[in-house]
Formats: C-alpha cells, structure tokens, sequence
C-alpha cells in the first residue's frame, strides 16, 4: 500500500460522511446564539447553505482562521458557545492554533475538523492528513483532551451534543467525502463582518 492510499491510524475506522449532511446536523443542534465560523471554502459554503444566520461568520480567502477567529470570539464572549468549522489542509497550515486553543482552554470552543483528505477547492491536491498525519492525535498531543474521530453520523451527533454542553474545548474530526459543496457563499467580505457583529451584539 503507498503512503497516499493508506491513512493515519486513528481515522481508519471512521466512516466517510458528507461534509453538508453534518453541517445540517450540527446547525440543528443549535439552540440560537451560537456563534459559528466557518473556514475558507467548502466549509463556509456549506455552512451558508444550511440557512443563513447572523452569528456565522463565513471567512473568504485566508486558509486556518476559522479556529483563531472562533478562540477570539469565545474568549471575548464566553457566555455565547463558539464552534470552528475547517478543513483538514487548512487546519495542517496553522497547527499552532490548536495549542494555543488548548493553553488558553475556553470552555465555550468546539472545533470540527472536515477531514476529505485533499485541498479539494483548489485542485484535489492530497493533504498529509490522507497519509500519514492523525489531526485527532495532534490535537491531543497540542493539550486538547476532549478530541475525537467521529465514528458515523449518530457519534458525530452524539460528539457534538457533548461539546455543546461547555465543557470544552473540543475538537470533532470527520471524514467526509469528496462531494463539492451545494452552494458558494456570496463574496461580500464587509457585510458579512457587519452581519456578524451585529449577531455578536457589538454593533448597533
Ligand atoms: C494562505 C493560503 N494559501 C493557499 C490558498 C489557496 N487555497 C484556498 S483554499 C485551499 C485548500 C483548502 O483545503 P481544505 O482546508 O482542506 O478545504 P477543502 O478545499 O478540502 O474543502 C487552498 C490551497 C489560500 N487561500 N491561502
């Protein structure tokens, strides 16, 4: 078997979900005030088409931010719960995040980690996560306890319904296919920042 075809240990039993399909779960968990960020690309497309709302914040351009933005937010607000969505080849570019989310350790902070294997928005590229790198490894070895592959659809619920309660961090791992996302997020960078802050309450 090549290093290309075979993957890190700890995902090798979790099944193959699609990215969307948890997306909708996951916002369906979601009681109101939750604030949700959404990484470069897929993950902020597919976040939009599972209903807009003025809490998600949808980063355009700018790989591994969605769990820097979301540290920030959950420690300017830590009564509000704050969940990252990103890739996994985002997430390899700005690994030091995740120790840094593990030292400050807000309890309000869930990461979910849409792990297909490749820089799919880019060309399919593969990612070392679909070798040899176990992103559920790194992030405990980074300090975050409370990190997880999910299994199938029902764990992921089951994981996410866990973070949710505050007990955090926590970080979800999915392995997802290579479906491309149903929609694409409009390109409005200022309205999207102004929504935003509108949802967090900061801006009248
Ligand atoms: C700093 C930086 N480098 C490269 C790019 C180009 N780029 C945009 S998205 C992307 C791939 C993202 O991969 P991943 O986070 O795994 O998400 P996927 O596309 O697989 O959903 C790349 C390489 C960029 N926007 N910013």
């Amino acid at each position: 078997m090549t290093a290309k075809s075979s993957r890190a240990p700890g995902a090798h039993n979790a099944k193959v979900m699609n990215r969307f399909e948890l997306t909708r779960r996951l916002v369906a968990q979601l009681k109101r005030d939750e604030a949700v960020i959404g990484g470069i690309g897929n993950a902020n497309f597919d976040l939009w088409a599972s209903g807009q709302r003025p809490q998600n914040f949808y980063m355009l351009g700018s790989m591994g931010l969605a769990i820097p933005i979301a540290l920030g937010v959950a420690i300017a607000q830590p009564q509000r719960h704050v969940i990252a969505l990103e890739g996994d080849g985002s997430l390899l570019m700005q690994l030091g995040c995740l120790a840094t989310v593990a030292e400050r350790s807000p309890k309000n902070l869930t990461i979910v980690v849409w792990d297909n294997g490749i820089y799919q928005i880019t060309g399919s590229q593969p990612t070392a996560s679909a070798a040899v790198a176990d992103l559920v490894a790194i992030a405990r070895g980074a300090g975050i306890a409370n990190s997880a592959w999910a299994a199938d659809e029902a764990d992921f619920d089951r994981l996410a319904a866990s973070a949710l309660k505050g007990e955090g961090p926590s970080l979800i791992a999915a392995r997802i296919d290579s479906k491309p996302a149903v929609a694409t997020t409009d390109r409005d960078p200022v309205q999207i920042r102004e929504r935003f802050m509108r949802g967090l309450g900061v801006r009248g």
